[in-house]
């Protein structure tokens, strides 16, 4: 179903049903973790398309990336038996078993940001293809970005390396596409792939490291928040006059905003995760009343530098984060 038919139809359901009708409904968010920015921001999203709509919300949740937490929080909502859940899982293949159990019970599905299988759903391909809609940023084309506004930053040149928090679908394909498109800039080298495991003091003492190995580094892709923050901090322990190694990372916090007006970081690509979490609430709504859901749905990016920092228009998409 096309977006603008599906919107419409949602729309239409929810006016017809008025909001008595829809106090019997239950819609649950589990995010990657509690204590992230991003997930707060689309539980943001999530709260207030319910508040919209009249519907019960469950929020539960890790405060870590822990797929065996995770799947505790998971099976302790579905004995609520909501209507639907929205998750965004923390690995691809681990949570395919324990949510099918949740499908079996008729609870539907709908993954946000993160997915399981291939996260190409209904096409009756992949064990993990009974989720109804996955609504996410285009994560190849935002790896694509990063690439080229670093590639850029260091006139084209120079040795590079990728860092992102956890090994999630996301990240993944933001490492795809960030690797796709520097191979359109021969005189670029990327270095090793790091794993800070969330952690923006693991990420700190890596680049602390690669610098060591590399005193020619350039550049790096901090491919979500906790791995931008953290090399940051390491960058200006180390750099902090020269402005020597630029960097370019997805997501936009308050801190990485601030790193970005203190010149540390060059550009955040900022997700737009209040959207994310909005339209998984009214997706869940098509689904409940029959209107239906699209299969997938990508709420794009905005690009922050110095030069747009003080837009209002711009300031709106950096992240909430309580
Ligand atoms: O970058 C986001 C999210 O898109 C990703 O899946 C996991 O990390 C974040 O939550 C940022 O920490």
């Amino acid at each position: 179903m096309k977006i603008w038919s599906f919107l419409f139809y949602t729309i239409f359901f929810f006016t017809a049903a008025g909001s008595s009708a829809n106090e019997n409904i239950r819609i649950a968010f589990i995010p990657g973790q509690t204590t992230d920015a991003f997930y707060i921001s689309v539980y943001h999203g999530v709260k207030s398309a319910c508040g919209v709509l009249g519907v019960d919300l469950i929020y539960d949740g890790s405060p870590e990336w822990n797929v065996e937490k995770q799947i505790i929080v998971l099976n302790r909502v579905i004995e609520q038996k909501p209507d639907v859940i929205l998750i965004s899982p923390t690995d691809a293949k681990r949570l395919i078993g324990p949510l099918k159990k949740a499908h079996k019970k008729g609870i539907k599905i709908i993954t946000l940001d993160t997915y399981i299988d291939d996260g190409k759903y209904q096409d009756g391909h992949g064990s993990g293809d009974f989720p109804y809609t996955h609504i996410s940023s285009d994560n190849v084309y935002g790896g694509r970005m990063a690439a080229k506004a670093l590639a850029e930053a260091i006139g084209r040149h120079g040795k590079v390396y990728i860092v992102k928090g956890s090994p999630a679908s996301t990240t993944e394909r933001r490492e795809y596409g960030f690797k796709t498109e520097m191979r359109r800039y021969r005189n670029i080298k990327i270095l090793k792939t790091l794993v800070c495991n969330e952690d923006p003091k693991l990420a700190e003492k890596q680049f602390k490291k690669v610098y060591t190995e590399h005193p020619d580094l350039s550049g790096v892709f901090g491919a979500d928040l906790f791995s931008a923050i953290g090399v940051s901090a390491g960058i200006n322990a180390i750099d902090s006059k020269t402005d020597k190694i630029k960097l370019v990372t997805i997501d936009a916090t308050q801190p990485i905003v601030q790193e970005i007006v203190s010149g540390r970081i060059d550009s955040a690509i900022a997700q737009h995760p209040v959207t994310i979490g909005y339209y998984g609430v009214i997706c869940a709504y098509g689904l409940i009343t029959g209107a239906g859901s699209p299969i997938s749905i990508n709420t794009g990016f905005t690009v922050i530098n110095a030069d747009n920092i003080d837009d209002p228009f711009i300031k709106k998409y950096i992240y909430l984060s309580e």
